[in-house]
């Protein structure tokens, strides 16, 4: 797998005599600074904030070298938020820089969803495309299948990938799990290398989610045969370290300086998973499970979308640095867009907020609140809604009896559109 993602990325990425436009399809302003970055944003799936042992070095796991690496040549943000705790609102959320309550993707898609993320939001890889980029998928999409919904109808060049979770539908048959689905481009990428064009490369892992098949170790023959330290979630978890650490080297050998990696994960680790299911780190919801709940994935406690992530940048971003600013999923958006001189279009709200200096200048302001939704996987839609506000983590009930000025401001902030 680490060969298959080398060909996708590219040597020269500035743009020669390309003319852009001032104002793109969407309404979005393009400016045409000189020199371009190209963006490569992993997206592991149900990964745990304890999976990556820069986060936890005390437990020694030593399952993810290459992240380690990425976090001490680059950036280790330790208080990042996905935007939702389930698959489908996350990745709206990240690719719109908008909460499922204004986007529309408030829960899951199902295998016979008919529809998608609703065709009136515009995409992060929709503008990016507009204003020059070459923009490039491999991996789970998630955001609907039929028709006008799939990826290269949002925004992306080129796509390889699974339409959703690999334990859905046509991809969980045994020995079946990657079918040419009919909702599959099979047309696979082009070559980036190719390309003078800046680009978004957007890889969405199946790892960490479940059905987890990691590769034995070369001396085993049979499971039965297995070393004592081996666990199918380790060994799962350092093969997505692997593919990592591999797309972190080709960029490195062809454009090291002008090349943004932004690894996160979409939402924190199945609860109910057992062994098969990532660490929460010293997030366990202990108030939560000892009345029998959950403490990750699909709940709105911390484990569940806490998610380990590390920003690189040779020579830009600053290596070896951590930052506990509050930030979201939804910050990738308005942060690309700003590095590449676009303004996205004025007739909507964005929850994401620009975090270039944070990144880049080491500044640490983040978000002053983030709302949790509990995408209609965690109880009854509404019951366990929670907001963070600085330290503190309340519950919606809370925030209209103790913080009425807060919940004011976030139901203004949260009105549909
Ligand atoms: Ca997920």
């Amino acid at each position: 797998m680490a060969e298959f993602f080398a060909p996708f990325l590219l040597t020269g990425t500035l743009l020669c005599g390309l003319l852009l436009p001032a104002v793109s399809q969407h309404g979005a302003r393009v400016d045409n600074p000189s020199e371009r970055p190209n963006f490569i944003i992993i997206v592991a799936d149900d990964i745990g904030w304890g999976d990556l042992d820069a986060n936890q070095p005390e437990a020694r796991a030593n399952n993810t070298p290459y992240l380690n690496l990425m976090a001490e040549q680059g950036l280790k943000l330790t208080d990042f938020h996905s935007p939702a705790s389930t698959c489908s609102p996350s990745r709206a959320a990240i690719l719109t820089g908008r909460y499922g309550l204004r986007n529309g993707v408030t829960h899951n898609f199902a295998v016979g969803s008919v529809a998608g993320l609703p065709l009136s939001e515009v995409t992060m890889p929709q503008l990016l495309q507009e204003a020059g980029y070459y923009t490039a998928m491999i991996g789970k999409w998630h955001l609907g299948h039929n028709g006008p919904y799939g990826p290269t109808h949002r925004g992306f060049d080129s796509y390889l990938g699974i339409p959703y979770s690999n334990d859905m539908g046509c991809t969980d048959i045994p020995g079946y799990n990657l079918p040419l689905c009919p909702p599959c481009d099979t047309s696979g990428p082009q070559v980036l290398r190719e390309r003078r064009q800046p680009y978004l490369l957007f890889i969405a892992l199946a790892h960490m989610h479940v059905p987890l098949a990691p590769p034995l170790p070369p001396d085993t023959n049979t499971t039965a045969n297995q070393p004592n330290d081996y666990t199918v979630y380790g060994a799962s978890l350092r093969e997505m370290d692997g593919l990592v650490g591999a797309v972190k080297s080709t960029s490195d050998d062809t454009d090291k300086n002008n090349t943004l990696i932004w690894f996160t994960g979409d939402n924190g680790p199945w609860e109910q998973k057992c062994q098969y299911a990532g660490s929460v780190g010293p997030f366990i919801g202990k108030w939560q499970t000892s009345r029998g709940g959950g403490s990750a994935k699909r709940t709105t406690w911390e484990g569940g979308h806490r998610v380990p992530t590390v920003a690189y940048w040779p020579g830009k971003i600053p290596a070896n640095t951590t930052s506990s600013a509050l930030l979201s999923g939804m910050d990738i958006f308005p942060t690309l867009l700003s590095l590449a001189g676009v303004t996205p279009p004025a007739d909507r709200p964005y929850d994401g907020i620009d975090a270039t200096n944070i990144l880049l200048q080491g500044e640490h302001r983040g978000h002053e609140f983030l709302f949790h939704p509990n995408s209609g996987a965690a109880g009854r839609f509404g019951d366990l809604q929670t907001f963070d506000q600085g330290n503190t983590k309340r519950s919606t009930s809370q925030v209209q009896q103790r913080h009425v000025g807060v919940q004011q401001g976030a139901s203004s902030s949260m009105t549909h559109h």
